[in-house]
């Protein structure tokens, strides 16, 4: 049979694709584990955003699939269920699939209505794919595939979650990168890819969604099969590679162990990218910082969260930001961590989230200035109630979500008010300061890829500073006039077909 799988074109303000494009790593791992007398294609829309309605005719045209997945996260779903509506406008008969964290969380949303799908795989994909790409071959049914939702005439059954996989026991079989359909991944001008060395987290933090989909849990690969998945990469071009774990910062012995096994294959000649805990960084950071550094990290996306108690408690975040000393907490991690990171030349993508119920225009001010101070690239986002996470009820029990238009649900678009500032008045201020803080980033980023830079600049500068005039700059115009044409240009990139 031919599968044509697909991740949606929606990108965020901070990954902006001009000079970002990421591979979903759902997409080649799920390819990979599809029985191989199938033919796979994948497609990766972020790399066709501005021409996604061609891009899919021409790949349903050529490869002619009678399975399509879809890859979606929340702020993606209304991309989605257009490409459905094209997708099924192309080719009637073509079965649908729809994958990855919004299907999983609310799967209401694809099972009737404009959203039409035939299947929803819940939660791990590989082996419910795999078996459900079987049972259409087959004609077996459906009932027996763990994990998987399917429509049988005007009905939508749900059959029992599947168990998380162990993944010592080579059951999920490597990601198939030669799937790919188009090119074009970057990460500022060098090729990017993904890969993993383990799933799942252990702490439960209340805007994340993985514990819904997944539950507390951790699991990992062997480093030998990790060592062969980056060589695989680098074999489809990669010099950079972001490392999509939940939280590979649980187990920090282990992490170390695989630093000095990347040195000890010669697999350093890579940009590794990697997310991690405040907490484990500061506790074990004068062993484990220059080693990350040995194996050629460069960045390091650290989930600070909030700089404040009070948000922290409220994000179920402290305990993942603790400092120890003396086998005693010592107060906040951050500092300590992002040091640790600076001294061994690393640099710090700052996660904050701002707009938190508590918040004031002081309490947001004071994260901002922290940002401005200690990070490298702000990473700094609104409280965000994606489906089925605690951070949803509560926003909800206290009546402050203001927009339930999950296509803005991206991150950076604030969509809850605090109980002192409007949802508006939050995200301006974000958006006033972050941009700068980009900026400063420049000469690190020029240094390390001129070329890249000095072609792109402008496209960066415009699309960081869009809705900016030049009379706003002379001060002609309010920054607020500013920020409402960005918001105008924002909704309108947000139709990508
Ligand atoms: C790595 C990562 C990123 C990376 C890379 C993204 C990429 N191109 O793949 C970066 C940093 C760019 C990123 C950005 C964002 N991310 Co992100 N990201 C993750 C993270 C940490 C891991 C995802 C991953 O690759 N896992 C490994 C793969 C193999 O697993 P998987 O994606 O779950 O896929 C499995 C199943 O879901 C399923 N599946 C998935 N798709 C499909 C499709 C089909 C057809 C089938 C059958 C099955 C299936 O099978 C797969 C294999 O088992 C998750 C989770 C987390 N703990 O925080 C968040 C997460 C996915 N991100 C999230 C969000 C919101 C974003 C942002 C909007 C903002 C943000 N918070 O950073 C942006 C938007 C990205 C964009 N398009 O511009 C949310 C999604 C929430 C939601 N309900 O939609 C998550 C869950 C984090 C959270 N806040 O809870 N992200
Ligand atoms: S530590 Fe990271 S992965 Fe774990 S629950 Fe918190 S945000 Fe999610």
């Amino acid at each position: 049979m031919n599968v044509l799988l697909l991740s949606m074109p929606d990108s965020f303000e901070h990954m902006p694709s001009v000079a970002i494009r990421m591979p979903n790593g759902a997409l080649a791992s799920l390819a990979g584990n599809v029985d191989r007398h199938h033919r796979v294609q994948i497609a990766d829309l972020i790399l066709a955003q501005q021409k996604v309605k061609e891009t899919v005719e021409d790949l349903v045209r050529t490869h002619s699939p009678d399975v399509v997945g879809l890859s979606v996260m929340t702020f993606q779903r209304k991309t989605a269920r257009k490409l459905i509506g094209l997708i099924k406008s192309l080719s009637p008969k073509v079965k649908i699939v729809a994958g990855g964290y919004d299907p999983s969380l609310a799967p209401e949303e694809y099972a009737g209505g404009s959203g039409l799908v035939d299947f929803i795989v819940r939660g791990e994909g590989e082996i419910t794919l795999r078996e459900l790409i079987r049972a259409i071959e087959n004609e077996t049914g459906y009932d027996h595939i763990q994990g998987l939702s399917y429509r049988s005439g005007d009905r939508f059954y749900t059959n029992p979650d599947r168990a998380v996989s162990g993944l010592e026991g080579g059951e999920i079989l490597p990601p198939d990168r030669g799937a790919r359909a188009l090119d074009g991944y970057t990460m500022l001008g060098r090729q990017v890819d993904v890969i993993e060395t383990s799933r799942g987290c252990t702490f439960d933090c209340s805007f994340c969604s993985i514990i819904e989909m997944r539950g507390r849990n951790f699991f990992t690969y062997s480093f030998d099969r990790v060592l062969d998945d980056v060589r695989d990469a680098k074999k489809h071009g990669a010099r950079s590679i972001f490392i999509v774990d939940d939280n590979i910062t649980l187990n920090v012995k282990r992490f170390e162990a695989l630093c000095q096994a990347i040195v000890d294959a010669g697999l350093n000649d890579i940009d590794y990218i990697v997310q991690g805990m405040t907490s484990a960084i500061a506790n074990h950071g004068e062993t484990l910082a220059p080693l990350m550094r040995k194996a050629g990290f460069r960045y390091v996306f650290l989930g600070i969260e909030n700089i404040l108690e009070d948000d922290l408690k409220f994000l179920r975040a402290k305990s993942k930001n603790v400092k120890r000393e003396n086998g005693q907490s010592a107060g906040n991690a951050t500092l300590k961590a992002i040091d640790y990171l600076h001294r061994n030349k690393m640099y710090v993508v700052g996660g904050l989230i701002v707009g938190n119920p508590g918040d004031t225009k002081e309490s947001v001010e004071a994260n901002l200035a922290f940002a401005r101070k200690y990070v490298d690239w702000p990473y700094i986002q609104h409280p965000t109630p994606y489906p089925r996470t605690p951070m949803n009820s509560e926003f909800r029990d206290r009546n402050l979500i203001i927009n339930e238009n999950v296509e803005e649900y991206d991150g950076t678009t604030a969509v809850v008010r605090s109980e002192h500032l409007s949802a508006e008045e939050i995200e301006f201020m974000r958006w006033r300061e972050d941009r700068w803080m980009k900026v400063r980033h420049m000469p690190q980023a020029l240094a390390h890829d001129p070329l890249f830079v000095i072609k792109t600049a402008r496209r960066m500068f415009s699309h960081t500073f869009r809705g900016m005039k030049l009379k706003t700059l002379l001060g002609l115009e309010s920054e607020r006039e500013a920020f409402h044409r960005y918001r105008r240009i924002r909704t309108l990139e947000r139709r990508y077909l």
